[in-house]
C-alpha cells in the first residue's frame, strides 16, 4: 500500500474510533432533557424483596445474610394491597412529574418478570405479577414518566465476584465463579428487556458504581444499548463523580450539588452542565425501615424542593412502600401536601431555573422568563439580606401582589424588610421583577 493511502486509511480509522467514542444525543434526547429540567419533582420509590425485613435496602449487606438465607424472602414477598393504579394517582396528586423505580436493587433481585433471572417477582414470589409492567401502565395513565433505577451492583450472583467494597460479609457464593464479561452481557440483556417490554422508559437510574470504582463497568457499551433502544432515554449514574461521556443528567444523592455533607464526593467542581437531580428521603431511609424515625415534616420536605429548585435541580423524593404494597400514611400525606402546595404556587418552581444565587438556610431564588421568585424560608420578620446584585428591581411584591416589600441594594445584597404580617413559617414567596 502506498504510503499516502496507509495514512489515510489510518485517519479515517481514527475518527471512526473517536465518532464511536463521542456521544451525540439525538434531538428527542435532548428535548426529554428539556421536559426532565422543567419537571422539578419526580418520586422515587425503593420497594424490593428486603422490604420485608422492615430494616432498609441494605439489610443483606449489614446483616451479612447468606445468600440462601436471603433467597427465602421471596416466598413471602406477597404484596397483596398493591395497587399500581393508587400509586399512580397518589403521585400525580403530588405534582411529580415522573417516577423512579427500583426494577433491581443490590440484592439483584428483579421486580419485573425477566428471562434472564428466575430470581425475580413473577418466578420467586407467590405475588407472580409484574409490578414493573403494571406500575408503568398506571403512571402512563395518569401523563407520568418512568424511569427505572437499575443497581450495577449485585450482592448475590456469583458472576459479579470478587467482591467489591462492599457485601464482603455475604457467604455462599461460589468465588471461582467471578465472569465480569458474563456479568455484563447478563446486564445487558436486563436493560434490553426494560427496554423492549415496557413501552417508552424516559430514563437509567445506575448506581453502585462506587463499589468496584477501578472496574471496567463497560459504560461505552451499556450507554450504547440504551440509547440505541431508546434514544430520547435519559441516562443518569450515582457514581458520585463528574458526568461521563454518554450521560444525560446528573444527580446528586442527599446533597445540593456543590454541597458534600455526604462525604460521596459530589464536591462543587464535579457540578457540570447536565440537568441535575437531587434525591432525598421522607423517612431516614429508602427502603421500608420498621425503626425509621426520621420522619420529615412536610417543611422540611417543601424546604428539600425548594434548594434543590434553586440549585437548579430536580427533587427525586423518595417513599419506602411496606412489604404489603401500602404506602405508609404520613409519606401520603407529605405528597398530598406538596401536591397543594404545588398547584398553588407550581409557578415558582415548574419550568424554572435555579442557581442566580445558591440557596441559602434562609432563602432560595427561582427565575422564570418574567420573574425571579424570592424564596424566604426563614419563617422569620426583619431584615434579609439576598446575596447578589439586582440594580433593576423593578418592584418587589409577595406571591399574590398584594403587598409590596421595602428594600434597598446594599454592598452584600438586596436588603429586603419582611413585616410580621408577611411572615409565613413555610415559604414566603416574593415576587421580584426587573425593569
Ligand atoms: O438506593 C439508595 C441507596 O441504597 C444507594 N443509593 C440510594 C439512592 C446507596 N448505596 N450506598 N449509598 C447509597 C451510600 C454510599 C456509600 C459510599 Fe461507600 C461511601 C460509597 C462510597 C463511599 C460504602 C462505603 C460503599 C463503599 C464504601
Amino acid at each position: 500500500m502506498n504510503k499516502f493511502l496507509f495514512i489515510l486509511f489510518l485517519s479515517v480509522g481514527l475518527l471512526g474510533v473517536q465518532a464511536q467514542e463521542r456521544y451525540i444525543p439525538s434531538q428527542s434526547n435532548l428535548d426529554n432533557r428539556a421536559w426532565f429540567e422543567a419537571s422539578r419533582l419526580g418520586i422515587f420509590i425503593h420497594w424490593g424483596v428486603y422490604s420485608t425485613l422492615g430494616d432498609g435496602e441494605w439489610v443483606m449487606n449489614n446483616q451479612n445474610f447468606a445468600v440462601d438465607e436471603y433467597n427465602l424472602l421471596p416466598r413471602f414477598f406477597n404484596p397483596l394491597e398493591f395497587n399500581a393504579r393508587k400509586w399512580a394517582k397518589l403521585f400525580k396528586q403530588s405534582g411529580a412529574k415522573y417516577i423512579t423505580f427500583t426494577t433491581r436493587h443490590h440484592d439483584g433481585f428483579s421486580m419485573w418478570n425477566s428471562k434472564v433471572s428466575n430470581y425475580n417477582i413473577s418466578k420467586a414470589t407467590p405475588y407472580k405479577r409484574d409490578i414493573t409492567k403494571e406500575l408503568v401502565n398506571a403512571c402512563r395513565a395518569e401523563g407520568i414518566k418512568v424511569m427505572f433505577y437499575y443497581s450495577l451492583l449485585d450482592w448475590g450472583r456469583n458472576d459479579y465476584l470478587p467482591a467489591g467494597k462492599t457485601g464482603q460479609g455475604i457467604v455462599g457464593r461460589d468465588t471461582t465463579k467471578g465472569d465480569w464479561r458474563g456479568y455484563i452481557d447478563f446486564m445487558k440483556a436486563q436493560l434490553t428487556e426494560l427496554l423492549t417490554q415496557y413501552g417508552r422508559i424516559d430514563g437509567i437510574w445506575f448506581d453502585g458504581h462506587w463499589d468496584k470504582p477501578d472496574q471496567n463497568w463497560h459504560y461505552d457499551e451499556l450507554y450504547k444499548l440504551i440509547h440505541q433502544l431508546q434514544p430520547h432515554c435519559l441516562i443518569g449514574n450515582n457514581h458520585h463523580l463528574a458526568p461521563f461521556e454518554g450521560e444525560d443528567f446528573q444527580m446528586f444523592e442527599r446533597d445540593l450539588p456543590g454541597e458534600n455533607t455526604t462525604g460521596f464526593g459530589t464536591s462543587a467542581d464535579h457540578v457540570g452542565k447536565l440537568p441535575k437531580e437531587v434525591c432525598g428521603t421522607i423517612a431516614g431511609s429508602w427502603g421500608f425501615d420498621i425503626k425509621d424515625r426520621n420522619q420529615k415534616t412536610f417543611k422540611e420536605v417543601l424546604h428539600y424542593l425548594v434548594k434543590a429548585a434553586g440549585s437548579d435541580a430536580n427533587l427525586l423524593l423518595n417513599v419506602g412502600p411496606l412489604p404489603n404494597g401500602e404506602i405508609q400514611e404520613y409519606q401520603q400525606d407529605r405528597l398530598k401536601e406538596l401536591g397543594a402546595w404545588l398547584a398553588k404556587y407550581g409557578e415558582t418552581i415548574y419550568e424554572t431555573r435555579g442557581a442566580i444565587v445558591m440557596p441559602h438556610p434562609d432563602y432560595a431564588l427561582t427565575k422564570n422568563d418574567k420573574n425571579t421568585f424570592i424564596h424566604v424560608l426563614n419563617g422569620k420578620a426583619g431584615t434579609i439580606t439576598i446575596k447578589g446584585y439586582y440594580p433593576n428591581v423593578y418592584s418587589l411584591v409577595t406571591y399574590s401582589g398584594d403587598n409590596a416589600l421595602t428594600y434597598s441594594q446594599t454592598p452584600d445584597g438586596l436588603q429586603i424588610e419582611v413585616p410580621q404580617s408577611m411572615v409565613n413559617e413555610h415559604d414566603l414567596i416574593l415576587k421580584l421583577t426587573e425593569q
